[in-house]
């Protein structure tokens, strides 16, 4: 088993190659140099620069499902797909940026607010994402399952839209009004925008590149039972990625910057995030007025305040309590997969699971 370290530079490699291979037929169409450097900048600059925990969880999804490592070309096209996925997430970042006004990403100016970018970057987020199909095309037109993955990457890109616009009209920066919060709202925020294409879009990759069909069929079962892979897989990592957004949020008010690395904006951000929502469930109406008047505000006095009201409200114990809870139900459907030769194994969620579970930054 390689480090973590070794992993990454080992998938970082196949950025490179990648990127070459878009700039290439870029320039065999008869693009100016100019054009050519402007191109190879923006993926530079937006695309490696992350975490890329959903883009290396392809690769470890796809070595967990055939049980074994991959040979160099199962590698190279697992990661290929990894890096479609973080292909997509840097034009939903880049645009996501201007719809948001914001300064920073990744630790650098936001790729808009670059001088001699601008608005450009609209654009250029836009062959971000066609440059996902011109990789699909050279890579896998001829795979039975192209058209699977076509259909994967246009419906998530949907379904993250959708979460982007629920998020962009309940949470506007410069209007607070938590009377559009709500829990429920939260969810469906976070599983749209979220969740889809950070959690079910790499393990449906991964699924398609190692032939897990549709559905498939349990032996020595009465009634004979069925499973459809896809939908089992979805019912999981939905949810996963929702605890996995709520830790993200918990972090942002509980985590000390020396722990989480940023300091937590939720509060002054007015982010529609779930420690107000559960405060809003909770608070008495006094509680309710301070969140109201103080909530969402450029102010550090306000901000305490607010904080001050999740205290009182027991954020931490509920959020101990949340936890548990999901993460019993999430053991739970786990283990009732039924593992069958060439089908779903229960690692593949439980690789996840670990790796969240309690996870303090
Ligand atoms: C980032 O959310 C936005 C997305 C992941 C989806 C964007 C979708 C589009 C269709 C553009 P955020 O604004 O809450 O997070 P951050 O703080 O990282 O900007
Ligand atoms: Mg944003
Ligand atoms: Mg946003
Ligand atoms: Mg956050």
């Amino acid at each position: 088993m390689s480090s973590k370290a070794e992993r990454r530079a080992q998938f970082e490699g196949v950025f490179d190659k990648i990127r070459d291979e878009l700039i290439e037929h870029f320039a065999g169409e008869g693009m100016p140099e100019e054009a050519v450097v402007w191109y190879r900048n923006n993926l530079n600059y937006n695309v490696p620069g992350g975490k890329l925990n959903r883009a290396m969880s392809v690769v470890d999804t796809v070595e967990i499902l055939k049980g074994r490592s991959l040979t160099e070309g199962e590698y190279f096209k697992a990661a290929v797909l990894g890096w479609c996925v973080e292909l997509l997430q840097a034009y939903f970042l880049v645009a996501d940026d201007i719809m948001d006004t914001s300064i920073t990403r990744r630790g650098q100016p936001c790729w808009y607010r670059v001088p001699e970018v601008g608005m450009i970057a609209i654009n250029d987020s836009f062959m971000l994402e066609a440059a996902i199909y011109r990789l699909l095309k050279v890579h896998f037109r001829s795979e039975a399952y192209y058209a699977d993955l076509l259909d994967l990457f246009h419906e998530t890109t949907y379904q993250t839209e959708f979460g982007q616009l629920i998020d962009l009209i309940t949470a506007p920066e410069d209007k607070v009004d938590l009377s559009k919060f709500s829990l429920e709202r939260h969810r469906l925020i976070v599983i749209y925008k979220t969740a889809y294409y950070s959690f079910y879009l790499p393990v449906a990759c991964a699924m398609l590149v190692s032939h897990i069909p549709e559905s498939y069929a349990v032996p020595n079962t009465t009634p004979p039972s069925t499973v459809k892979p896809y939908d089992l897989a979805r019912s999981i990592l939905l949810p996963l990625g929702e605890y996995f957004q709520i830790q993200d949020d918990y972090l942002d008010f509980s985590g000390t910057p020396e722990q989480i690395g940023k300091i937590g904006t939720d509060i002054v951000d007015n982010k529609c995030s779930w420690v107000v929502n559960t405060a809003i469930k909770l608070a008495s109406p006094e509680q309710r007025q301070i969140l109201d008047e103080n909530y969402g505000r450029k102010d550090a006095e306000k901000e305490k305040k607010v904080k001050a009201v999740f205290e009182e409200i027991g954020i931490r114990k509920v959020y101990g309590e949340y936890e548990e809870r999901v993460v019993g139900d999430l053991n739970k459907k786990i283990g009732e997969i039924v593992e069958v030769e060439g089908g779903l194994k229960r690692e593949v969620f439980l690789s996840f699971l670990g790796k969240i579970y309690k996870r303090s930054k």
